[in-house]
């Protein structure tokens, strides 16, 4: 699919084309996994660091102490307490019952997560991994509240922030730190170890605000059975399960997504998206209307600089 770059009036190809009109299949990768040089260098030890190039994700344990997570998981059960009758957009509500699904941009709202944001064991890795300044692109937290904690259907989170936030190459990660125990049962993040080497392709149009509807239940951007079935059967699935205070560092194409939870135990997580300063989102594709602020940073990218974050008792 060819469309005009209105720089240069020449028709530039996409090389991550998706939601096109073009069937569903898998592409080859063309982007380094890893853009760090050597892994003697890393802020993580050599072998997980080829484990995260290797499969497109790292389990890394015991990274915040119990103090740090219970300060987190406080101020993640005072924001759902305070915004229990907040409508703002950033409020994500699970459909039906309405409990608060997801909450985008603390790193912004939030003077805690905003200190997260820059902490050097987050920051400073990702600075590592993706070999350049960095910008928070995307924060969020998940409740994934007990009993009713709906899923996050099978995706790439490239696939979504380049096809509708304009995001051009694949040089961004997510970190997601577990500020509860992620159980095999209620609902842990699963990952197919090295999908995130294929691009898949998905079929059909994106709606119109698709964000309104993809945050609560993802539709479109979503691979087609045959391709994720091929991508299982390649790699297998991975269960996220881990003490609170883990992180799960994930490249941005790799396949991932979410079981419901419907046991008592809440699956609360916090996420960071950062993103190369280098590969700052553009115009989105097809010519969509850039997703707001609170989803894809475009207005304020900021870059961050990693540090020592003591919590205190803030
Ligand atoms: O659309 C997005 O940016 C969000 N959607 C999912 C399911 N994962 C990435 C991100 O939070
Ligand atoms: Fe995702």
């Amino acid at each position: 699919m060819f469309t005009e770059n209105k720089y240069t009036a020449e028709p530039f190809r996409d090389i991550y084309p998706s939601r096109d009109g073009s069937p569903a299949r898998l592409l080859e990768r063309i982007d380094p996994v890893l853009y760090a040089g050597d892994d003697e260098t890393a802020p993580i030890a050599a072998t997980l660091v080829k484990q995260y190039r290797e499969q497109g994700f790292v389990i890394l344990e015991n990274i915040f102490s119990d103090r740090e997570i219970a300060l987190f998981s406080a101020e993640l059960e005072r924001l759902r307490r305070t915004e229990a009758t907040d409508t703002t957009d950033e409020i994500i509500r699970e459909p039906g019952h309405g409990d608060i699904r997801s909450i985008f941009k603390v790193h912004e709202s939030n003077l805690l997560f905003n200190k997260l944001a820059s902490d050097n064991r987050l920051a400073g890795l990702a600075q590592y991994l993706l070999a350049d300044e960095i910008y928070v692109h995307q924060s969020r937290v998940n409740y994934k509240p007990g009993f009713r904690g709906k899923e996050f259907y099978w995706h790439s989170d490239f696939e979504t922030w380049h096809i509708e936030d304009g995001m051009p190459r694949m040089r961004a990660l997510s970190v997601s730190i577990t500020l509860t125990e992620n159980h095999p049962y209620n609902g842990p993040l699963l990952l197919i170890p090295g999908s995130h080497q294929y691009y898949a392709v998905c079929e059909g149009e994106t709606p119109k605000d698709h964000y309104r509807s993809s945050l609560k239940q993802q539709q479109y951007g979503v691979p087609s059975d045959a391709l994720l079935q091929q991508m299982a059967q390649r790699g297998g699935i991975v269960s996220a399960t881990g003490k609170a205070g883990s992180v799960i560092v994930f490249d941005c194409n790799t396949m991932h997504g979410s079981g419901s939870n419907i046991t008592p135990f809440p699956r609360s997580n916090v996420f960071m998206v950062y993103n190369a300063l280098s590969n700052r989102v553009v115009e989105p594709c097809h010519g969509l209307t850039p997703r707001p602020e609170y989803l894809c940073s475009r207005q304020q990218i900021k870059a961050i600089t990693p540090q020592t974050v003591d919590y205190g008792n803030s």
